[in-house]
């Protein structure tokens, strides 16, 4: 196949072994990162030979990165985000020296990616991430203690409130300004090592709380690959990130983004969304979800997409327990799935 499936790990602290993952059919790269070293500073080269040999040792290859964290200096654009760039470029040629191919990393501030819920439980007993918009409305991230799932357990009550006022004074378009510093520097550095960075857009695609957030749409896609205009400014087009906002068309999105040769990374999972805006996770199937995940993987194959594939966020099934949306069983589920895709729609191409 001309793509390349790949599984997260989260290094040995991860209950999933490496020996598993090889057991997947097809599988053959591993996405995961120096996990104990705070964001803003070097990776020991020891970490990355260590990683590169324990995949080695099962068969596989790390070869891309999720994520280099970009730390909040550079995003709000503070003294010492100089600085911390050249120790992101640092990061990069270190990884690139271990064989690494393509870096994720997203320009979200304050928070990754946003849930109300991370085990809400489904008719047939299974439990998925999900967001509704009636457990969000009326939350003040000033006022209240909120405590939302995937925030940042390592900050204060006070350091969120700073940091939420730092950014809604930066607004939209100083993070671009900050963003725009940060990719001038790092593509560069990127191309020269034989890097692909891809950026993973916000999730969900708007602002919450009144945070600024702009990796959210096409136009907003458009603008940040423009900045540089070079391959290694590439996408992580995750399918659920952008899916669960309606004004998102994604297999428009894809189409648009393969045939410029502009996506690094898929990550593909479907969602369901709802009236009001709210969407749970759910099975990678088409018919799982709102989002055609067959006409998806059929664009990507009949462009001869040959990046990086993985099946992002399964529900928890067959009893088992772990880090949420990061289960074996139903992530191996998607990557069978997805592969039987690509290998009937790659082989439909050729003949
Ligand atoms: C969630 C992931 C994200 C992603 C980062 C990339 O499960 O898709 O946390 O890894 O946003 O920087």
């Amino acid at each position: 196949m001309n793509m390349k499936m790949s599984f997260r790990w989260y290094g040995e602290s991860d209950p999933i072994s490496l020996k598993y993952i090889s057991q997947i059919p097809g599988m053959r790269s591993i996405v995961s990162a120096v996990y104990d070293v705070a964001p803003g500073q070097v990776w020991p080269e020891e970490s990355l030979a260590k990683l590169k040999s324990q995949c080695e040792d099962n068969g596989l290859i790390f070869d891309v990165v999720e994520s280099i964290p970009v730390h909040e200096d550079i995003k709000l654009g503070r003294e010492n985000a100089d600085a911390l760039i050249d120790v992101y470029c640092e990061n990069i040629r270190r990884c690139a020296k271990y064989g690494v191919k393509c870096i994720t990393y997203n320009f979200m501030p304050v928070f990754d990616w946003t849930r109300t819920q991370l085990d809400k439980e489904a008719k047939d007993g299974s439990t998925s991430l999900v967001m509704y918009m009636d457990q969000l409305k009326g939350l003040n991230p000033l006022t209240d203690d909120i405590d939302l799932p995937g925030w940042d357990a390592s900050y204060t009550k006070d350091e969120i409130r700073d940091l939420i006022t730092a950014y809604g004074q930066l607004g939209e378009d100083g993070l671009w300004k900050n963003l725009e510093k940060f990719l001038k520097k790092t593509i560069p550095i990127a191309e020269e090592c034989g890097v692909r960075m891809a950026i993973h857009p916000d999730d969900p695609p708007y602002s919450i709380f009144g945070i600024p957030r702009i990796i959210t749409c096409e136009e907003n896609l458009d603008r940040m690959l423009a900045i540089v205009d070079s391959p290694a400014n590439s996408l992580c087009l995750c399918t659920g990130s952008l899916g669960c906002a309606s004004f998102n068309n994604i297999p428009a999105l894809v189409e648009k983004y393969v045939k410029k040769d502009r996506i690094g990374f898929m990550h593909i999972r479907n969602v369901l969304l709802m009236e009001d805006g709210s969407f749970e996770e759910t099975a990678h199937l088409s018919s799982c979800g709102s989002l055609d995940i067959a006409n998806i993987v059929k664009i990507l194959a009949q462009n001869g997409f040959e990046g990086y594939v993985r099946p992002d966020h399964g529900r928890m099934i067959w009893g088992e327990s772990g880090k949420p949306g990061y289960g074996l069983f139903d992530r191996a589920l998607g990557a069978a799935y997805i592969n039987g895709l690509f290998e009937a729609y790659e082989k439909e191409g050729k003949k």
